[in-house]
């Protein structure tokens, strides 16, 4: 009995210790298995992530190996094309502003320079970030540079996190971007998705109507011919996963229109953000250091006033309960400055993200129409679209900034602003003034109050009865003289009372060889002219000189006064949107 007890208590530790190794060697697998798996580490190391967190490895959304590819245009070269291709070439920038003939001979997949500070590729990120929809609008895009889009999304996003990639195409007339556009899109399995316009709505409108499809809790938007760069998403979603109501914006670099060649705008590790003029020209300007020392590291995202318009992300109810972009906004410009001030005075910020960097396709020239929407129109749209959100968003003060520096925009009409208003009631949303004092104080700094117009409008000469005209060209040119045409533009004259004499944002100046377009000087806003409205003419204080007509030549330049010259006496007269 004895002998039995024993053989069987010795027989039941046997089984045990059995069982127990049996159990263990599969966990012992499991984690040697794990360890090696460093996406799951990274995974335990920062599921619980709120904020992002720099490591001494790779960041744990990093990929593992950099492909390694030939052929043109690879790691974002330029790419030339031979001499017998340059027609092609010509043809294809004439018709989409950018050289699709190059395009077409890159890779889809083509791989691309990290551009990023060696700093971000330490980060890692809350494992479980929100769901993305990248929303792309295009009207009429090239074929291989609207789908280099979308393969570089596809190639460099973590898929967990792509949701959709959301095509919606604004009534393009291009035959391969109908059925032929479909067909190639049934290779991503449902992954992108297309919808399309019944009639031509402009960016604007578009990109509301890609909002309220979208699926996904995040939207990004992004211009159709961009390149992702290495692991942009992450650092796009932290912030906003953290807080709903940031806008997160990546660091632009540029596609050269002609060569596609791949490279940032500006040097590695001077940060930029997105400033405004007082005629709302999209400015950029160095971040201040009262706004980088608010942060630990150098890769960290910083806040700016606004941002170029194309490329951010935002979580899609809260762009929804802004009511998205003001819906009478028409097709292009303003809309960036509209969702900026919306967003900042209404509770919100935005902040650009040195970690996340997209390429953006810079063309030479626009090559569409506004179509319909702008003929029904009386004066130029996008000053009209400027109108209406400085109206909505500006205190008094600032709007007069606005329309000193363009005068004409008194006069148009920028129709029913009502909702805006209303919407600015209802969220309860701060002044302009906390907006330039908080936020935006590097632009007054940039771009003075400006002084209000003694004067504006065309500059004729009494002589000749032609009036002054830049003839479009940029600082350093001669000024010209041409027939009054009475539209403004390139006539469109103004003298403020400091003495400055402007047009557009440009400054007319004077030296030995004539009269100039030139560069107004940065951070002032007074100038050297003196208008005699007697005698009418225009002194230049410095030279002691005034302006004249050269009778044979037409030439433009300083003569000693003479005011009963009449190639020495001028005119301005207001003029009126037509
Ligand atoms: O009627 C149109 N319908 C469209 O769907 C006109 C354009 N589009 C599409 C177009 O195909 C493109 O995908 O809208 C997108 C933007 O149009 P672009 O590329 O002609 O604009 P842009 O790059 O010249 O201009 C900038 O300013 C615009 C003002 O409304 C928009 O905000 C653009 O998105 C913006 N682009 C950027 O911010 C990228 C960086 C450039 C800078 C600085
Ligand atoms: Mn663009």
């Amino acid at each position: 009995m004895a002998t039995n007890k024993f053989n069987f208590g010795r027989r039941a530790r046997l089984i045990r210790l059995i069982a127990f190794i049996l159990i263990l060697i599969p966990i012992l697998y499991l984690l040697s298995t794990y360890k090696k798996d460093r996406v799951f580490n990274a995974y335990l190391r920062s599921s619980h992530l709120e904020t992002p967190k720099l490591v001494k490895g790779l960041g744990n959304f990093e990929p593992k190996d950099n492909k390694i590819q030939e052929g043109p245009g690879e790691k974002g070269l330029p790419h030339y094309l031979h001499q017998d291709q340059q027609n092609a070439a010509d043809q294809s920038e004439s018709e989409y502003g950018m050289n699709i003939a190059c395009s077409d001979e890159i890779s889809l997949d083509r791989t691309i320079r990290d551009t990023r500070l060696e700093e971000c590729r330490h980060w890692d990120y809350p494992a479980n970030l929100p769901s993305t929809s990248v929303i792309i609008v295009f009207h009429n895009e090239g074929w291989s540079v609207l789908l280099r889009t979308v393969h570089s999304v596809i190639n460099r996003t973590p898929k967990h996190i792509l949701k959709e990639i959301l095509l919606v195409d604004d009534f393009s007339d291009k035959e391969n971007l109908k059925e032929q556009l479909e067909n190639y899109l049934e290779r991503f399995n449902g992954v992108v998705r297309l919808i399309r316009n019944t009639e031509r709505e402009g960016l604007i409108r578009t990109r509301s109507r890609g909002a309220k499809e979208a699926i996904g809790e995040v939207i990004v938007f992004l211009d159709a011919h961009c390149e992702v760069n290495t692991n942009w998403l992450p650092p796009l979603l932290a912030p906003i996963y953290r807080d709903r109501t940031i806008l997160t914006v990546p660091i632009i670099d540029g596609i050269n229109h002609k060569n596609f060649e791949y490279r940032p705008v500006y040097g590695e590790d001077r940060h930029f953000r997105g400033i405004f003029e007082w005629g709302m020209l999209y400015k950029e300007n160095e971040v201040p250091d009262r706004e980088l020392n608010r942060r630990q590291h150098n890769s960290e995202p910083y806040k700016s006033p606004t941002h170029a318009g194309g490329l951010f992300a935002v979580n899609r109810n809260y762009f929804l309960e802004l009511g998205a972009y003001d819906s009478g906004l028409l097709v292009w410009g303003g809309e960036n400055f509209e969702l900026s001030f919306k967003i900042w005075q209404c509770g919100g910020s935005i902040e650009w993200v040195p970690c996340s960097r997209v390429g953006h396709v810079y063309r030479s020239f626009m090559p569409y129409n506004f179509g319909k929407l702008a003929q029904k129109k009386k004066g130029p749209l996008i000053t009209i679209n400027y109108k209406r959100v400085i109206e909505t968003w500006f205190d008094e003060k600032y709007k007069e900034f606005f329309y000193t520096r363009e005068p004409m925009a008194r006069f148009l009409d920028m129709g029913d602003i009502s909702k805006q208003l209303e919407l600015k009631e209802k969220l309860n949303c701060k002044s302009f003034q906390w907006f330039m004092d908080e936020v935006a104080y590097d632009v007054l700094e940039k771009f003075p109050e400006l002084p209000p117009n003694l004067h504006f409008g065309e500059l004729r000469s009494v002589a000749v009865s032609k009036c002054i005209d830049t003839l479009g060209h940029g600082p350093p040119a001669l000024m010209a003289i041409q027939h009054c045409h009475g539209f403004g533009n390139n006539q469109l004259l103004r003298l403020n009372a400091k003495g400055q004499l402007g047009v557009g944002e440009r400054c007319i100046e004077a030296d030995g060889q004539g009269i100039k377009l030139a560069f107004c000087r940065l951070g002032t806003v007074d100038g050297p002219w003196l208008y005699d409205e007697n005698t009418h003419t225009l002194l230049h204080r410095v030279h002691q000189k005034c302006m004249a007509l050269h009778p044979q030549t037409s030439h433009l330049s300083l003569m000693p006064c003479d005011i009963n010259n009449a190639y020495q006496q001028w005119l301005f007269k207001e003029i009126r949107p037509k």
